[in-house]
């Protein structure tokens, strides 16, 4: 694995996720058309790193871009959104398209997104290039999002997390996983792991969500998702991390009971959606034990934190619901 981005944890900290110190990374008028760039998901490429940029215009049109970096912070980001070709499918009506997530699988890059049609469901679409991409048919019906892929077929299917939810600003939500032989049928649906008790973690009472692509450990797959309470000023989005099942990743082995990221900085208290940690992606190193974390702060920019992926799991596992 290549340099991913990196900073040590500043000594007064005791958390296992820290900040990067010069977050965030990128603004929300970084391309000329840009209201916000956020909720983005990025992967290793070539000698550097590619990523699918969710960025609203100035008409407040949702809609994902591709970009390049050599560094995984400076981000070359295009001024035009990916135009999909037909996939699996000549289908691919889009009203439109947010929050997506990338994963390398087999011999492609894998990309699903919330994807408007007749209400939010899960789009996925393959890319070898970054320069050419091509729409599959949707995963589910509507209403769905947080549609995450596992890096790998488990027991021969390809496996995806996600959020049945409704057509609004969803009160509810937990995390499903299906299966798929071929990308295009998916089935076997089965539940992962459901609200928290208020009394026992609210900061994850009323949805949550899966976030980046999971990550195999030699404890299992280590999720990180957002959890939201409902507060009387609207919704709190924080970031926590559960450990799945390596064979049978719906059984849920370990889950935090505390978060491990928070909105604490001005950047993620205001903007366009106060309060709002929303991670989407995270590049890592098991031999240098090193974890980026990509997350929209407020729904307005992108930040990026840090963990050593050992001290997350035993924290994970050290402060299990
Ligand atoms: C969710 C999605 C996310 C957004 C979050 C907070 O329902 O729309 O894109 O970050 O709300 O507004």
């Amino acid at each position: 694995m290549k340099n991913i981005p990196w900073q040590e944890k500043p000594q007064n900290s005791n958390d296992v996720l820290w900040r990067y110190s010069e977050n965030p990374i990128i603004d929300r008028y970084a391309i000329p058309t840009s209201n916000s760039i956020f909720n983005s998901a990025v992967v290793p490429f070539e000698d550097g790193f590619a990523g699918v940029f969710r960025c609203d215009n100035k008409a407040v049109q949702m809609n994902i871009f591709a970009g390049f970096s050599k560094d995984g912070i400076n981000w070359d980001i295009a001024h035009e959104p990916i135009k999909m070709q037909a996939g699996n499918t000549k289908m691919i009506d889009s009203d439109y398209k947010y929050d997506p997530r990338v994963t390398f699988i087999e011999d492609r890059y894998w990309i699903t997104w919330c994807n408007g049609y007749h209400g939010p469901t899960i789009g996925i679409a393959y890319t070898f290039d970054f320069k050419e991409f091509f729409q599959c048919e949707n995963a589910f019906l509507p209403f769905n999002r947080n549609g995450v892929l596992f890096p790998q077929k488990i027991n021969g299917k390809y496996a995806m997390l996600s959020r049945p939810s409704d057509n609004g600003h969803t009160p509810f939500g937990d995390i499903y996983i299906s299966y798929s032989p071929d990308m295009k049928y998916w089935g076997e649906h089965r539940c992962v792991m459901k609200v928290a008790p208020f009394e026992q973690s609210a900061w994850q009472c009323t949805k949550i969500g899966a976030g980046p692509v999971p990550i195999l450990t030699d404890e299992g797959w280590l999720l990180f998702y957002h959890g939201v309470i409902a507060t009387c000023n609207g919704f709190r989005y924080s970031v926590g991390a559960a450990i799945l099942d390596e064979n049978e990743p719906d059984k849920v082995k370990y889950r935090s009971q505390p978060y491990l990221l928070a909105p604490a900085e001005i950047y993620e208290l205001t903007g366009d959606v106060p309060n709002v940690l929303f991670p989407c992606a995270a590049l890592h190193s098991h031999e240098e034990d090193k974890l980026a974390l990509y997350y929209g702060a407020a729904d307005t920019v992108t930040g990026l934190a840090f963990g050593k992926i050992s001290e997350i799991v035993n924290f994970v596992k050290e402060n299990s619901l």
